[in-house]
């Protein structure tokens, strides 16, 4: 799978991208600086809101002229995707469902804003990871680019091991202990020191839902529905 990643910081990536699931054969991370595509001398990639009000936008010409150089024709297969703190919230379902495409080419918002224009006109969809402030969406980037190849088959060693996630399953995943079997006085739990497999199983089960329940109740709400 292919990702383009249009930034005013293509800086940032180097250390992200070195390393994990991104940095193998299959997965190939493109990163442009938006300011290749200015006219003027100061490389000019913002300004003023209209109507008023702190900070500064991004224009939507840079923008644009980016997107069609790398893309000149569209395919169905190819996405354009604006991160901004106003888009549908990012998911372990809509990385599934980002998968079918061939390339994603994501926008990393900045400043106050990015022109609605962008959002309205060139990208196929807009994506925040969270309802929390970050400086730009340089980070979200890098957070939906590892979720979504890691999903590649040959990332994992066997295809199978990300359909059961706990994500996907709807609960979190079964506490988990390694030796030594005692630790300042702390026991790992006798059941997974033996080997009756069928016990163990059920006890994880147990484990992950009173975790689930104690941390992550709007999990459980969501499986009752
Ligand atoms: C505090 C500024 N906000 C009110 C005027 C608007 C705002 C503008 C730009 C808030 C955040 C940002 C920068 N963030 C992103 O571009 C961003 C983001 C995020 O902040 N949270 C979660 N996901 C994302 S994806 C891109």
């Amino acid at each position: 799978m292919k990702f383009h990643l249009l930034t005013i910081f293509p800086g940032f990536f180097d250390g992200p991208f070195r390393y994990g699931v991104v940095a193998r054969a299959g997965v190939e991370v493109h990163i442009h600086d938006l300011r290749d595509w200015t006219n003027d001398p100061h490389r000019t990639v913002d300004d003023r809101p209209f109507g008023g009000g702190e900070g500064m936008v991004l224009k939507p010409e840079p923008i644009f002229a980016a997107v069609e150089t790398i893309w000149p024709e569209r395919h169905e297969k190819q996405k354009v995707i604006l991160l901004s703190a106003q888009g549908r919230r990012f998911s372990q379902q809509i990385a599934r469902e980002l998968l079918e495409n061939e390339e994603l080419l994501l926008i990393c918002g900045r400043y106050e804003g990015v022109d609605e224009r962008v959002a309205e006109h060139l990208a196929d969809d807009e994506l925040s990871i969270g309802d929390y402030v970050l400086s730009g969406g340089e980070l979200a980037a890098a957070v939906i680019v590892d979720t979504i190849a890691r999903l590649l088959p040959g990332v994992v060693g066997n295809s199978d091991s990300t359909v059961n996630e706990s994500f996907e399953r709807g609960i979190l995943d079964c506490p988990q202990w390694t030796r030594p079997a005692e630790f300042r006085g702390w026991k790992a739990p006798e059941i997974l020191l033996g080997g009756n497999h069928a016990e163990i199983r059920k006890w994880r089960q147990q484990a992950a839902m009173e975790k689930t329940t104690r941390l992550r109740p709007d999990l459980l709400a969501r499986l009752a529905k």
